[in-house]
């Protein structure tokens, strides 16, 4: 055989050596990835409950809870990806954590959502379409939420609102990626109606079930009309309805802060909760808004297209009408906020039920 064809084979030869050699790690790598990433390894390391421990399982443990650490959940990315205005995203997903094991792709259409009042749904159908909402609530599964939001809803005889409100929010709750829960604050007798007092129970309650850093304070009968208006706390109080149908999407006046709000626990508590005596329609929302600029705080607002939502036409209800002191009262607030709040609050809870939709509390708040 000639020198030059012997050079060329061994050159070939050590070539090909290489590139075994590469395979081999490349596989071994892989594999170390894919034995971390699974709870195969914990499975492999899962100790018998064995009274008499060895060293050696101790050492186990220790490598166990290590596992432990290294598998514990990212907190979620301060925008969702799962919003969005008018397209479909698709979110690849990787069950075993390691990217290059992505293995299918989902996808969901997002915003501009179509809101139409006229539908029926029934709170049968609202579960089946929401089969991973319960006890009133969700939270996501592959990553840590920093808001853990109580949505509260002042509420009486609204049922078919209620479930209009259900259908359309918890889908978009979801999407936002937040630790959340519902309850609907319901007054219980037939006097007169106090929306923001049942939102003082509403925290206190809530607080009693979960260490929740976010309250959303929401009409029964408001839709937002673009997902990414987040249902979240901010560094200043929130006002989210913004841009509503009934107000031809315009804020009617400038310390407008009824409808949608959220405060966080810290904000909310800084002004004393909400007023306990304001009765019948009207006011409060203005009371509250006092409240948070006399604490020197401002109001936070999404854009005016990102804030637009949609109220369902409805009637004044029984026992609701105008409250005629609200003019004088919302003058007086800096002085009766720091004794009239969540620090005067009384009420007595005739009914808690924790259903799969929401929790709702039947709560007598008493009279005027
Ligand atoms: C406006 C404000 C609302 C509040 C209210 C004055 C908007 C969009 N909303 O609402 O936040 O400041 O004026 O109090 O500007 N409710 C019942 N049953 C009743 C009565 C009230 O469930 O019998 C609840 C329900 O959640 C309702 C909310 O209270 O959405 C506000 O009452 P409303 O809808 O009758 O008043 P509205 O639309 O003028
Ligand atoms: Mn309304």
């Amino acid at each position: 055989m000639p020198a030059t064809s012997t050079g060329s084979f061994t050159l070939l030869h050590r070539f090909c050596a290489l590139v075994v050699l590469l395979t081999f790690v490349h596989i071994s790598v892989s594999l170390v990835f894919y034995v971390c990433s699974t709870d195969v390894s914990t499975a492999f390391l899962s100790i018998p409950k064995n009274p008499n421990r060895t060293v050696a399982t101790e050492q186990l443990r220790s490598a166990e809870d290590h596992l432990g650490k290294e598998l514990e959940l990212q907190q979620c990315p301060d925008t969702s990806p799962l919003l969005g205005r008018g397209r479909e995203v698709c979110v690849c997903v990787c069950p075993l954590t390691v990217e290059l094991m992505c293995v299918y792709v989902t996808c969901v259409s997002v915003g501009p959502l179509t809101v139409e009042f006229g539908v029926e749904v029934t709170l049968q159908q609202v579960k089946e379409k929401n089969p991973d909402v319960m006890e009133g609530g969700w939270r996501p599964s592959d990553c840590v939420s920093v808001q853990r939001v109580a949505i509260l809803i002042p509420f009486r005889h609204r049922d078919e609102h209620l479930k209009l409100w259900l259908h359309y929010m918890h889908p978009i709750l979801q999407r936002q990626q937040l630790d959340y829960r519902v309850y609907i604050i319901n007054q219980a007798g037939e006097r007169r109606f106090n929306r923001a007092k049942l939102l003082n129970v509403g925290f206190t309650e809530a607080l009693k079930d979960y260490d929740y850093n976010c309250f959303v304070f929401s009409d029964v009968d408001i839709i937002p009309l673009d997902d990414r208006n987040i249902y979240g706390c901010f560094d200043q109080p929130r006002h989210l309805s913004v841009s509503m149908d009934k107000f031809r999407f315009r804020l009617p006046y400038k310390q407008y802060f009824g409808g949608v709000s959220s405060l966080s626990k810290e904000q909310f508590l800084k002004i004393n909760g909400f007023p306990n005596n304001y009765w019948g329609w009207g006011g409060e929302d203005d009371d509250i808004y006092n409240r948070c600029v006399f604490k020197g705080m401002t109001i936070s607002r999404p854009s005016a297209q990102i804030g637009r939502c949609r109220m369902i036409k409805h009637k004044r209800d029984a026992k609701n009408d105008a409250n005629p002191r609200r003019h004088s009262q919302i003058t007086h607030t800096r002085e009766t906020m720091e004794t009239d709040g969540i620090n005067s609050l009384t009420y007595k809870v005739v009914d808690i039920k924790k259903l799969q939709l929401f929790t709702n509390i039947t709560v007598d708040v008493g009279q005027p």
